[in-house]
């Protein structure tokens, strides 16, 4: 199914001239392709744990896959520290990818996907330090992009996850963003749909959450990304074939029932088109946002990953983003 209309990053989102505001070169050990960056503010700074694909591509998959930490006092110049920061790997656990970090209270929650020999499944840590992780649960397959709210709502700690069920489904790979709660981050139930597939006009494919929720006056408001898929893209990056390309929706949620969608952009927030989004990337024509940060009430940063090659970062005015919701 073809999209019948053309789309444009909205022009209330300002790229950052920065960009890209990290790349594999500012990486001490070795590093291919930096994306999909989780960010949080941090003592006086800020601190982001990024994905890296490192090593050879053998045509479908990199020698390895790490998680790097860095640190940054203004949010857009970062040091990288000297070694990843958290790995789970064993006989079971190929990977883990795609981090995204919440605070709550004093505590910072790390949630993020792994690849396991039977399934994908999405993971909640917990750190202090960014050096010690606890994990506190992982899902069963097929499930990921874990994105925590930023505090409990109602006595419970809250999540926006996107399983991937293979059976029943009108549309091979139409998935959808749900929603869970969980009295301790440990065990989570009482799941629902949150928004399908089905109802984003900018979609002919999946969506799932993006960055942590912010939390404003009006609800809160919530990244997500968007595929579509278009068979006459071709070889559209360094595989042989890519067909698809990752927008940026947004959504207001309830702010004491976030199960409740108040609205979503009718349209999608970023598109893919500047150089570093569109050209020479891993895969070209994707923006994967995993980190939000409100400042001072007025400007939103959006740090996201870029082609599935580099951070970026992107920011806009809380009030013209309310305005295009209301
Ligand atoms: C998704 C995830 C992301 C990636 C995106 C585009 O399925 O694997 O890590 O950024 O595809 O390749």
């Amino acid at each position: 199914m073809k999209l019948n209309k053309q789309y444009n990053t909205l022009p209330l989102i300002k790229r950052d001239g920065k960009n890209p505001i990290l790349t594999a070169e500012q990486v001490p050990y070795e590093a291919t392709l930096l994306f999909n960056p989780g960010v949080a503010k941090y003592k006086e700074g800020y601190v982001m744990v990024f994905r890296n694909d490192y090593g050879k591509f053998d045509g479908e998959i990199f020698d390895g896959t790490n998680l790097g930490l860095a640190f940054s006092e203004n949010g857009i110049d970062w040091e990288v520290m000297p070694d990843p920061c958290f790995s789970l790997k064993n006989d079971e656990i190929t990977r883990v990818y795609d981090p995204r970090i919440t605070p709550i209270d004093d505590l910072f929650y790390l949630s993020f996907a792994v690849d396991t020999l039977h399934g994908i499944r999405g993971g909640i840590a917990v750190t202090e330090d960014f050096k010690n992780f606890e994990v506190l649960s992982m899902s069963v397959p097929d499930n990921r992009n874990m994105v925590l709210f930023p505090e409990k709502i109602n006595n419970k700690y809250l999540r926006l996850e996107r399983p991937f069920p293979v059976y029943g489904k009108k549309e091979e790979e139409a998935f959808d963003i749900w929603i869970s709660e969980s009295p301790d981050l440990v065990y989570w139930g009482n799941s629902s749909l949150l928004l399908g597939s089905d109802e984003v006009p900018y979609c002919n494919s999946k969506i799932g959450p993006a960055a942590p929720p912010i939390k404003t006056e009006k609800g809160w408001l919530t990244t997500f990304h968007v595929v579509d898929y278009d068979a006459r893209r071709g070889k559209n990056g360094w595989e042989d074939n890519w067909k698809k390309r990752y927008t940026v929706g947004l959504m207001l949620l309830d702010l004491e029932d976030p199960s409740k969608v108040i609205s979503i952009l009718d349209k999608p927030l970023m598109v893919p088109e500047v150089d570093y989004e569109i050209k020479n990337g891993f895969r070209n024509n994707v923006i994967f946002p995993c980190g939000m940060i409100l400042e001072d009430n007025e400007e939103v940063k959006i740090y996201y990953g870029a082609a599935d090659t580099v951070i970026a970062l992107a920011t806009a005015d809380l009030n013209d983003l309310l305005t295009l919701m209301i």
